[in-house]
């Protein structure tokens, strides 16, 4: 080889070299490592670094299991470090699978959160909670007429005021929902939740296409930053294994925006909210000691008034009628 054409080589291999160096750089950049989650999980001993899990919760090699398809499960896996990212794309790669074929649950909740690792009623974690709950909902509670099927995602905003009622399957405080039928399936199934300009997208990977379809878009969602990103599943009478392969957090680059804002203070707080759903009330005697009692009191008393009035009216013409026979 002579001179030139190793001079050629060297400068081709040099540019080649230096492009994919700048191109992982990049993409290094973008991923957030303290807010992901990758194989392998495991540190040094049963540590894995920037999450801690709690309840039911396996790490293995491969996944990381937060319920066994085994009743009465909770588990539960918060990243350790707060949130200061402003726009962010988040992409889990999850498993839902069971024995059962008709009767499963409850499903799992994917949070951007105040509070981290506190269990509770919520798929696993606290109830009047302040932030941003993705949910994966596989088992229907609602009593009445529902106009869905199971399993089904939506998104719900709190600001430590609203509870999540199971019985209704939280369709009173969810901003949007879709069907998603991602449990039992041969192939791999993803989310992507997306946080950008305050329009906050929930998109699915489940159909084998290898591309995202829209779930829903809602805008004008405020969040603030130094919250902390988690991910929680329960099972209950009914079960299923709930798995995260991967969790994987984007920073989105917006050159146009304002750096200087500071939304650490921001109340969550979402400007629309989807009408809540036709269903039928459940009958609970709780509800019939107030308000109903007071409504047969108010009927009785109306009832006896008119009664009264009646009789006064009755009375009056009686005597008018004496009075015309008298003259
Ligand atoms: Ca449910």
């Amino acid at each position: 080889m002579d001179k030139v054409s190793l001079l050629k080589r060297w400068c081709c291999l040099l540019l080649i070299s230096s492009f994919s160096v700048k191109i992982s750089a990049d993409f290094d950049d973008y991923m957030k490592r303290e807010h992901s989650l990758v194989r392998p999980y495991q540190g040094s001993g049963m540590t894995i670094p920037h999450w801690d899990f709690m309840g039911s919760t396996i790490i293995t090699t491969n996944f990381i299991r937060l319920t066994p398809d085994e009743q009465s499960q909770h588990g539960a896996l918060w990243n350790t470090e707060p949130c200061n990212v402003r726009n962010w794309e988040l992409q889990i790669h999850f498993k839902v699978h069971g024995k059962g074929r008709d009767l499963f649950g409850d499903g799992l909740a994917i949070w951007y959160a105040k509070d981290r690792m506190v269990p509770g009623p919520v798929f696993g974690s606290k109830d009047y909670f302040h932030g941003l709950a993705i949910i994966l909902d596989t088992y229907s509670n609602h009593n009445g007429p529902h106009n869905h099927q199971h399993p089904y995602i939506s998104a719900m905003v709190n600001n430590g005021s609203l509870h999540y009622d199971h019985d209704r399957d939280g369709t009173h405080t969810q901003l949007a929902g879709c069907e998603a039928k991602f449990r039992n399936v041969d192939h791999d199934t993803h989310i992507s939740i997306r946080y950008e300009r305050d329009t906050l997208t929930v998109s699915t990977d489940i159909a084998n296409k290898g591309a995202w379809k829209e779930c829903f878009s809602v805008s004008e969602i405020k969040l603030p930053t130094g919250y902390h990103f988690g991910i929680s599943a329960t099972t209950g009478d009914l079960s299923d294994n709930h798995e995260i392969l991967s969790f994987r957090l984007f920073e989105l680059d917006m050159p146009d925006e304002k750096d200087n804002e500071d939304r650490s203070k921001i109340i969550p707080s979402a400007t629309y909210f989807e009408p809540p759903r036709d269903h039928v009330e459940d009958p609970k005697p709780s509800s019939l000691s107030g308000v109903k009692i007071f409504l047969l009191m108010l009927v009785g008393a109306i009832a006896l008034i008119a009664c009264v009035v009646i009789g006064i009216m009755f009375y009056q013409k009686h005597q008018e009628n004496s009075r015309k026979r008298f003259y």
